[in-house]
Parts: structure tokens; sequence; C-alpha cells
């Protein structure tokens, strides 16, 4: 059953881990998240890609839910001795990735062709694409100024209360090679538990995959990345209360007007009133398996 998942994030990671244990190989293509990115220290980082490369390959710090397993920092310390920047922490072994991709970029590949010469070294089946080849970056617009996401995010521990998010570079932006065309062959189309206004609202600014995905001939189905209306982590419940004015399903599903046709929410959400249909299940991912039995029942949600 061939699969499109959009993911941003560490929620979405595990979950795309959980459908790549249940689907057969090859049969997964997720499309991450890309307004995260950043330069820092002359790389670029794209660490949704990277949460999906390193969770799919085995490689991530389960703990951190970031980077890589087994860390260690000394170049990040050396480059602060230096006068480098060091609020973003690169480990070594992450670095290494970081020096690989900004290479093959600088020669001129694009961010998708890098992605999947990744993939491939680390034997992943799944194929991840980025949303978009272009430059697409997240702002979040706080009473105390506008930010680059990662400097709200990362610097400034996500603290400020959000106002609103933009996606610079969006209007401009086409899908990156490949999105229409796995959109377009999909039986199903999934949307990961991630921040909707953070991690799969950029992926949607890109009109045409908006459009692929407003007008759908097979359903789609999001996964609530909220349990009991609390985010499991990061700042979604606090911006759902300030931007759409609760933390209920119905303000979830909210978030995706005429792109969804279902969504799973955790047993501990009331499900009250919703545009779309709702099916309960428990979705903490609490290990791998617990995301594979979640994968297992939005693939059911999802073929109706
Ligand atoms: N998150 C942090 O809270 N602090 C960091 O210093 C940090 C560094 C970092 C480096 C590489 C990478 O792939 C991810 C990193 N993250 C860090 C996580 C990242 O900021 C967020 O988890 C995602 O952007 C949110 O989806």
């Amino acid at each position: 059953m061939k699969v499109v998942l959009l993911s941003g994030g560490g929620g979405g990671a595990r979950f795309a881990r959980g459908l790549a244990d249940t689907l057969p190989p090859g049969d997964l293509t997720v499309v991450g998240n890309v307004g995260d990115d950043l330069e820092i220290l002359g790389l670029l980082v794209s660490p949704d890609l990277d949460s999906l490369l390193y969770t799919l390959a085995g490689l991530i710090d389960e703990g951190r839910r970031w980077g890589r397993e087994g860390e260690s920092w000394n170049a990040l310390a050396s480059a602060r001795a230096w006068g480098g920047e060091e609020w973003f922490r690169l480990g070594d072994l992450d670095l290494g990735l970081h020096l690989v991709r900004t290479e093959l970029l600088h020669a001129g590949m694009s961010l998708s062709g890098v992605t999947d010469q990744l993939r491939e070294k680390a034997s992943v089946s799944t194929r991840i694409l980025p949303a978009t080849d272009g430059r697409l970056r997240t702002h979040v617009h706080a009473p105390a100024g506008s930010f680059p996401f990662q400097e709200w995010f990362v610097a400034r521990a996500h603290e400020d209360e959000v106002d609103a998010v933009s996606y610079e570079g969006a209007d401009d932006a086409r899908a990156a090679s490949g999105v229409l065309e796995a959109l377009a062959d999909a039986e199903a189309i999934l949307i990961a538990p991630s921040n909707p206004y953070l991690s799969i609202g950029p992926i949607l600014a890109v009109g045409e995959i908006r459009t692929a995905v407003e007008s759908r001939r097979v359903r789609c189905v999001a996964v609530s990345p909220l349990v009991g209306g609390k985010a499991v982590s990061g700042p979604l419940d606090r911006m759902l209360s300030r931007m759409a004015g609760g933390t209920t399903p119905a303000h979830v599903a909210g978030c995706y007007p005429a792109l969804i046709d279902g969504l799973v929410i955790d047993g501990a959400d009331a499900p009250g009133e919703a545009d779309v249909e709702l099916v309960a299940t428990r979705t903490l991912m609490s290990d791998r398996d617990a995301a594979r039995r979640l994968a297992e029942h939005v693939l059911e949600a999802a073929c109706g």
C-alpha cells in the first residue's frame, strides 16, 4: 500500500518508523519539513530531515530525541574556543553529515538529491523527500519580536508566546522532485503527530503540495500530537490555546481545513464535535512497538 506521510520533528520521525515497521519496504514516502533548516558555522543543517534519517536508520539519540546516539562535542568546543557560535549544539558525529550535505549542495546537487544519497548510505528503504528544494524558512512572531525558528526554539527556549507563524520563501517554493508524483500515486496520505503550525504548516505552505492534498482522491488522515489536550513535548498546547482558542480535537482538526478526512486522537481526549471523523486509540509512542501499533490503527482509519 503506497503511503505518503507529511512529517516534522521527533514525533513525526517516530511515527514514520512505526509505519516503516508495518508497511512493505519501499511503500512509504515521507515528505519532511525544511522550515526549521538553518545555516550555522558555514553548514546547512536540516534538523527534521536528519531526525527522519537518524530514526529510520536506528542512529537517533532516543533520550534527547535529536542528533546521534553516542555523540561527542569536541568540534563544537573547539569552534567555541575560536569564537564560533555554540548556541545550536552540533555533535561530532552529526557534523560529519552536515559537512557532506553542505559540500554536495555547494557542488550543485539539490537537497532532495543529497537527502536521497544520505538515505542510501544509511541503508534506509523509506524514501525521504524535503517538501521543497528551494529555500523555505519558518519565522515565529512573538510579543518580543520576530525570530527565525531555531533562534526562538533553541536560543530562546521557545518561552515566548506565539502570535503568528510565517514561512519565508513559501510563495515561490515548488514541491521538491518526487513529491507530487508520490502524492499522485499514494493510496493514503497521512499527517504525522507533529506541530501543525511549525512542522506541517511549512510543508502545506508549498502551494503545489497543498493543492495536491486538497484535490486528493484518497483519504488523508492526521494524527493529533496532543494527549489529553496537552503536548507530549514542545509548545503546541500553548500555541493552540493562544492562536486557535483551545486544545480539543476540533481545534487540532481546524488546523487542516479541507485537508483531512479523519483525525486519530488519544483515548484521553474527549471527542466532542468536529468536522472530520474522529478515531480514538492510544497515541503515545512510548516505544517502537507502541509506534507500530499506532501506525496500524492509522492505516486502518485511512483505508476507510
Ligand atoms: N534542539 C535543542 O533544543 N538544542 C540544540 O542545541 C539543538 C541542536 C540540534 C542540532 C541538530 C539537529 O538535527 C537538531 C538539533 N536540535 C536542537 C533539535 C531541533 O532544534 C528541533 O528538534 C527541531 O528543529 C524541531 O523539529
